[in-house]
């Protein structure tokens, strides 16, 4: 029986090289910052994203909400797109948690926000707003179907952002498979943000964690809020032992991922009853919808899928995400294409 798991690329297992390093990594108790495994990891990241200081968290979730507690205080107005991560997928831990007030803007469909409207949303100084604070975005942008925003892009908006005194984040989740997409490196993207926040555990496959770097004060409040959400582990090298064979040998391959999103994408866009919503992946994210000729709704079409030994993400009633990742091949892609093909039969109006 297949079992190509396409929900995601959290769902990747780590690889044999990383599992050798987890167990001979030196460790030391990391809330001491005496866990030698972690601070290199933290320094690797830090010098490739061009920031002077990093810090390991056990999510991206918990690294963007640290992220937000570190630049904003209660009260404080946060700006960020209407699809983004934070907004949609990380509990309100920013409202709950921090007391930091949501503003959502339109994200346009690659993933931006224009700086129009970001312009139109920055509160002015009267007591009865809250006070914009921060700018946070998204590379790539998961809900806008893995598109890459542009180095350009995040340097027009550090323009807004200083002319308001703001600060900027980037949940930059998978920055690495956006520099692929774009053919730059992570760290032209992260020079216009304040902090970023890269995963581990995603596309890169260790089996825990993200990373948040930025300069030295950022950092140093960012480890309080961190021991406060109860992010402080102790050895904690195990896992980034993990991170750095990540960084060190996961990172060129991406681009494999991208070429078989892009040969799903064109194949799967080619079956009766299937649209590609979203055009051609930039990057490893295929998004695709069930058009009114097909008698199944999304999810009698993931269980038909499950049947067939093949995992998708339902997204919306008709809409699913495949993703592609290190644990899916060229042969999964065709067997994948094939049991949408099965799935369908007879299932046509
Ligand atoms: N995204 C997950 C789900 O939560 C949707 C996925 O399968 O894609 N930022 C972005 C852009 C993300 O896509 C995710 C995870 C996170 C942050 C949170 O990372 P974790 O899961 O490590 O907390």
């Amino acid at each position: 029986m297949l079992n190509i798991d396409l929900r995601s690329d959290t769902v990747t297992l780590p690889t044999p090289a990383m599992r050798e390093a987890m167990a001979r990594a030196p460790l030391g108790d990391d809330v001491y910052g005496e866990d030698p495994t972690v601070n290199r990891l933290q320094d690797l990241a830090a010098q490739m994203l061009g920031k002077s200081a990093g810090l390991f968290v056990p999510s991206g979730t918990m690294g963007n909400l640290a992220s937000v507690l570190a630049h904003c205080g209660r009260g404080d107005e946060i700006l960020l797109g209407h699809l983004a991560h934070t907004f949609l997928y990380e509990a309100g831990g920013i409202a709950a948690l921090g007391g930091v007030h949501p503003r959502t803007v339109q994200n346009q469909p690659d993933g931006t926000l224009s700086l129009d409207d970001l312009r139109a949303a920055i509160r002015a100084d009267d007591a009865h707003f809250p006070p914009t604070r921060l700018i946070a975005l998204e590379n790539t942008h998961n809900r806008c179907a893995g598109t890459a925003l542009p180095v350009a892009y995040g340097h027009a908006v550090r323009a807004l952002a200083d002319e308001y005194g703001l600060k900027m984040h980037l949940d930059g989740a998978r920055l690495f498979n956006a520099a692929e997409a774009l053919g730059v490196s992570a760290q032209e993207l992260a020079a216009p943000f304040d902090s970023v926040t890269f995963c581990l555990s995603k596309a890169l496959c260790a089996p825990v964690g993200s990373v948040i770097v930025g300069d030295q004060a950022f950092i140093h409040r960012a480890h309080r809020a961190r021991k406060q959400l109860g992010g402080g582990m102790r050895q904690a090298g195990v896992l980034a032992a993990a991170g750095i064979v990540a960084l060190e040998t996961m990172v060129e391959r991406l681009k494999e991922d991208h070429a078989r999103a892009q040969l799903l994408a064109g194949q799967l866009a080619e079956l009766p009853g299937i649209i590609l919503d979203s055009g051609l992946p930039q990057s490893n994210m295929v998004y695709v919808t069930l058009d009114e000729t097909v008698r199944l709704d999304g999810k009698a079409m993931q269980e038909k899928l499950v049947g067939l030994g093949v995992k998708v993400g339902v997204v919306a009633s008709r809409r699913f995400r495949l993703v592609t990742h290190y644990w899916v091949d060229d042969a999964a892609i065709v067997a994948t294409v094939t049991a949408f093909r099965q799935a369908l039969a007879g299932e046509m109006l």
